[in-house]
């Protein structure tokens, strides 16, 4: 494990080292160069122009060779959990006993050192069988995926000639629609299912599961994974700060769980895994986020229990959201949308102005990743002796029909100013169901700059509410939401002085 993960950060900080053979150097070029179109057999013909260089992607080495990518197709159905080799013949057609042109075709793309017989692959593979009857393709590059970055990043576009020839082939001779098929790819795998959708007329969907950033980050749509290259384009964002992935936007709709940056339990403090497992704990969890997505969604209907949706709100950046600013679906539910496989269920897709869209919510840093957001609202009171404008951190744990949602913080985002009479929305989120809320229980800790702090020795540093209001925001969609009702201190006039005291609301 620790050679591949040095094997990884060699290849992504030394793309072109002085170990790689004088034979790959040949192939690779510096910032250029006109037109150069290199052809592979039967699948296609690729082109380096000058818009494939860029500073951040200044080497642009043609693929290998088709066998050296070595890229092959296995399908999986409910009638056959075997597998069975798909393959394009020599008179362009495909021979198979299991392939059925009128159900959906979902393809699983590995990424940079990955393989088809990956865990998260063969899960994902038979998750979706549990939950539809398809014909579920698993994508083995593994031979092109295991070299240098650079070069895997080259190999990418020769298995999207494969693919793309692969699912022509099935819509020619076995009668197969464009629209019914969807691709989802990790990593280089999101790269991948572009290369393949721009050669695909009308090609349904592609996910991209943490698109790779390094060589295509702000580069030209025909680089990277962009809208054009399906219906519909939908990613999620995992690991935006290491380099493995990128927080640009890529997709139709893109979602950043926890803020797309790095991912709760991947934290060498807390994290169980290996310390060489850890570089790509955060750029993994979109395999795991868009596995566990397929069996634990309300549209999944023979599933009964551990029902989780993975509800995401659209707002203008994580810090709004987590600020609480952005916790209605809206009218008509055009403001959320479900993470992973119901993502094309979203309401707005047919309106071009709801797409292009960033969603966030949170989640857990353990399996069930799953869990449930809270709206809260409080109202400071106006009559009191607390001061006009306090600061301060808030937690909040709230009992209600189904359970306790214990200690959620809500100020995440950093300590909250707030005035008399004046209401706040927070974001809390909870492993825990609750419910219609009945109690609401406040901590409250002041906590204002050392500037306010030091002029305030002996002032009142209590806050003061008149009203709460907390709404499960875990069910879909919005029309299912359970809101408390008005919440009221029990003991409004009677609280602890000092930094911080916690109360009781009756909702
Ligand atoms: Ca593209």
């Amino acid at each position: 494990m620790e050679s591949r993960v040095l094997l990884l950060i060699s290849a992504l900080f030394l793309p072109n080292c002085m170990c790689v053979s004088t034979n790959l150097e040949d192939r690779a070029g510096w910032l250029s160069h006109g037109n150069e179109t290199e052809c592979f057999e039967r699948i296609g013909c690729l082109t380096n122009s000058d818009g494939w260089y860029k500073l951040k992607r200044p080497f642009n080495p043609f693929p290998s060779s088709r066998e050296a990518v070595g890229t092959n197709f296995k399908l999986y159905t409910r009638e056959n959990k075997e597998g069975e080799e798909l393959k394009v013949d020599k008179n362009d057609d495909i021979q198979s006993k299991y392939f059925k042109s009128d159900r959906e075709t979902k393809l699983i793309i590995h990424g940079f050192l990955g393989k088809g017989k990956a865990d998260w692959v063969m899960d994902m593979m038979e998750a979706l069988l549990q939950r539809m009857d398809a014909n579920v393709v698993i994508v083995d590059w593994s031979k092109g995926a295991s070299t240098l970055y650079t070069y895997a990043a080259a190999n990418t576009r020769v298995v999207g000639l494969e693919i793309a020839y692969l699912i022509n082939t099935l819509i020619e001779k076995k009668g197969a629609s464009a629209r019914m098929f969807h691709l989802i790819g990790h990593s280089l795998g999101s790269h991948i299912s572009g290369y393949a959708g721009e050669r695909i007329h009308n090609l349904g969907r592609i996910t991209g599961l943490d698109p790779a950033g390094p060589y295509f980050e702000d580069m030209p749509t025909f680089v990277r994974l962009d809208p054009s290259d399906a219906i519909l384009v939908d990613t999620i964002h995992t690991d935006a700060s290491m380099g493995f992935g990128t927080s640009q936007q890529m997709g139709d709709l893109d979602f950043y769980p926890n803020g797309g940056k790095n991912q709760p339990g991947c934290f060498i403090t807390e994290t169980e895994e290996s310390l060489s497992d850890l570089p790509s704990c955060s750029h993994s969890r979109s395999e795991l986020l868009f596995v566990e997505s397929i069996l634990s969604s309300p549209f999944y209907e023979d599933g009964k229990d551990g029902k989780c949706p993975f509800i995401s709100f659209t707002c203008e950046s994580y810090e709004d959201f987590l600020d609480g600013k952005c916790l209605s679906c809206g009218k008509d539910g055009m403001n959320c949308a479900l993470m992973g496989l119901d993502a094309d269920k979203y309401p707005g897709l047919s309106n071009p102005e709801m797409k292009r869209k960033k969603f966030y919510l949170e989640t857990n840093g353990a399996e069930p990743y799953c869990g449930y957001h809270y709206h809260v609202n409080l109202t400071v009171a106006k009559e009191s002796k607390g001061q006009d404008k306090v600061v301060g951190d808030l937690a909040l744990t709230a009992t209600g029909e189904t359970g306790i949602a214990k200690e959620m913080e809500l100020t995440t985002n950093g300590a909250r100013t707030m005035s008399k009479g004046e209401s706040y929305s927070f974001l809390g989120f909870s492993s825990v169901q609750t419910g219609k809320v009945s109690t609401a229980d406040v901590k409250w800790k002041w906590n204002p700059d050392w500037f306010s702090s030091s002029i305030c020795i002996f002032c009142n540093k209590n806050l003061y509410l008149s009203e709460a209001e907390v709404t499960d925001l875990g069910y879909y969609p919005q029309d299912k939401f359970k809101t408390s009702e008005t919440c009221q201190p029990s003991e409004p006039e009677e609280i602890d002085s000092g930094d911080g005291y916690a109360f009781q609301l009756k909702c």
